[in-house]
């Protein structure tokens, strides 16, 4: 054992992560009497919302519905000051829960899980951290987020850049000053579609790289009428209820309608509506066919094209700003003034795809038709989504193998449920690969996720059950699910994050249950039901009964 490696403690649990998911699962764990200890890499509680700090950072779930619903008391004592949350504002409402829970004194910050490998003598976790703590758990459970692995590409001469450089997803915790600045931007994703018109109203001048154009749709972000929160707070239950019933997490009225139903002009007269009213409307509310029928997404997906065009006065850039894949086949963006900021004289679109980047200079950035001249260059370059956050850990199951080797580094992800693995007893995963996650409002899925988790802790509890690991055959036939409700989809048809193409070397592979909340929530529920079926467990030895 490695000298500098202080024995800190055994655990029942060591949780790593104190975003939405590491803190509900440490109040869980504490309601339930096990002796916790959660690990965040920040100097405070949040997650992605600790780090992701760059200007115009801002949710895209309404913030009613972007919350812990487990309590409705919490529920009650916060209140949202706008449509669409920004930053800070969600930031501060997970620091309230973690003041109202009084969830700090068991979470250690500013440190990292480096390694977890199973003892399978001693039917335990030996977990070590980047500060030299070594202590052991009985349960190893992971917090770590979907989409908080960042990613920057490997351009040659970064080092040389004499400018300032950062990763929408690592700001620093102080302004950035853009005032009289050239600011290069890379990547058009959510983050860079958020960024982009804050940062063109304060840069001297702002040159957006874009290598694929996205869809996105307007937010129509506003203040709430307190009025409207009051209602929404007495109908509390109601919309808990609807928000764990239904496909994406929001208390939405999903459509029967499909794009055939209705001619040209309703369909277009209703696409229109929801454009006005703003938010993920025109994609999830129009029809119920966008994201499995090819040609039901196409008139959704020139309905926003025909949008560009009317906004973008140039139309050559309203081109380069078209996409070309289906709509809603990566995940859908939501801006504000988005399209608007390509009017302005200081911006400059530079199709990447055409010119691709070759390298960092020490004045900026060099395609392959032109050296740009930067002060400040952003990468809203994405992240190494689903899989990337675990297997930055060196995770160990049975026998030492890795989570690396068993997903043959993403070519063969396969879990059950997305939250256990065959070969890894007493490890669980909230909202990991092959959970529905990402596809929807995130805190339902974390929430259900936790409570599953920690009921079933408590099962293994009441029944001196001494390790819980899914079963292989159990794990395969999830993992075939996942993929056979994927290929009835547009996701696996489009490169994004989704299916790792943004990794350079990533095998593609589309590691997300795509059947929806509801239907998963049934499908955990009727497992536990079924005495954890799938699962293989092993007893407390006679002699400690
Ligand atoms: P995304 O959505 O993965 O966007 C990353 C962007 O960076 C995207 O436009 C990429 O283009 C671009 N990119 C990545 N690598 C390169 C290189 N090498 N050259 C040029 N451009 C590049 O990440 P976000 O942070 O915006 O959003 C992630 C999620 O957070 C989002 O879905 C929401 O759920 C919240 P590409 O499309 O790969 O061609």
């Amino acid at each position: 054992m490695n000298e500098t490696h202080v024995k800190l403690s055994n655990f029942d649990a060591v949780v790593v992560g104190a975003g939405f998911a590491g803190m509900y699962m440490l109040h869980r764990l504490r309601e339930a009497g096990f002796s916790t200890r959660v690990f965040e890499s920040g100097a405070g509680v949040g997650g992605v919302w600790y780090w992701n700090r760059y200007p115009g950072a801002r949710c895209d779930v309404e913030s009613i519905y972007y919350n812990y619903m487990f309590s409705e008391e919490l529920y009650k004592g916060w209140t949202w000051t706008h449509k669409y949350p920004d930053q800070t504002e969600i930031l501060n409402y997970l620091n309230y829960v973690a003041d109202t829970l009084d969830l700090r004194r068991d979470i250690q910050f500013e440190t990292k899980i480096t390694s977890a490998h199973y003892d399978e003598a001693n039917k335990q976790w030996n977990i070590k951290t980047d500060k030299g703590n070594s202590l052991t758990a009985k349960y190893f459970i992971t917090g770590v987020g979907c989409i908080s692995a960042s990613h920057i590409p490997k351009f040659t001469g970064l080092d040389s850049f004499k400018g300032e450089w950062y990763h929408t997803a690592h700001w620093p915790h102080k302004d950035v000053n853009f005032k009289n600045k050239k600011v290069g931007i890379i990547g058009t994703g959510s983050s860079g579609i958020q960024a982009i018109p804050v940062i063109a109203k304060k840069a001297a001048h702002l040159t957006v790289f874009q290598r694929t154009p996205q869809y996105s749709l307007p937010a129509r972000n506003q203040p709430l009428d307190p009025e409207y929160v009051q209602n929404i707070k007495e109908r509390f239950q109601e919309i808990r209820k609807d928000a764990r019933a239904s496909r994406n997490g929001y208390s939405l009225n999903a459509t029967t309608l499909s794009t055939q139903e209705v001619t040209h002009e309703e369909r277009e007269k209703k696409y229109e509506e929801l454009w006005q009213m703003g938010g993920v409307g025109v994609v999830q509310l129009a029809f119920n066919n966008i994201l499995t029928n090819e040609a039901a997404n196409e008139t959704c997906a020139n309905f926003v094209k025909k949008k560009i065009q009317e906004i973008v006065k140039d139309p050559v850039i309203a081109e380069k700003l078209s996409p070309t894949y289906p709509i809603a086949a990566k995940r859908i963006v939501l801006d504000t003034d988005y399209y608007e900021t390509y009017n302005r004289d200081n911006v400059t679109l530079v199709d990447v795809k055409k010119a691709p980047i070759i390298e960092v200079t020490p004045k900026g950035l060099r395609t392959t038709d032109e050296e740009y001249d930067l002060d400040i260059l952003i990468f809203a370059t994405g992240f190494d989504g689903m899989t990337g956050p675990l297997l930055r850990m060196d995770i160990r199951g049975k026998d030492g193998v890795s989570l690396k080797e068993k997903w043959e580094n993403g070519s063969q992800t396969r879990t059950y449920l997305g939250i256990a693995n065959a070969g890894f007893p007493n490890f669980f995963m909230i909202t990991g690969p092959e959970s529905p996650s990402v596809l929807g409002n995130v805190p339902v899925a974390i929430e259900q996720h936790v409570d599953w988790i920690a009921n079933c802790l408590e099962y293994l509890k009441a029944n001196r059950i001494e390790t819980i690991e899914a079963s292989k055959e159990a794990e395969e036939k999830w993992s075939r699910h996942c993929q056979e409700v994927a290929q009835n989809t547009l996701y696996v048809k489009t490169d994004s994050w989704y299916t790792g193409a943004n990794i350079e070397g990533k095998p593609k592979r589309f590691p997300i249950y795509a059947g929806g909340y509801g239907t998963y929530r049934e499908i955990c529920d009727e497992i536990a039901i079924k005495n954890y079926e799938g699962f293989i467990f092993v007893g407390v030895p006679l002699e400690q009964n």
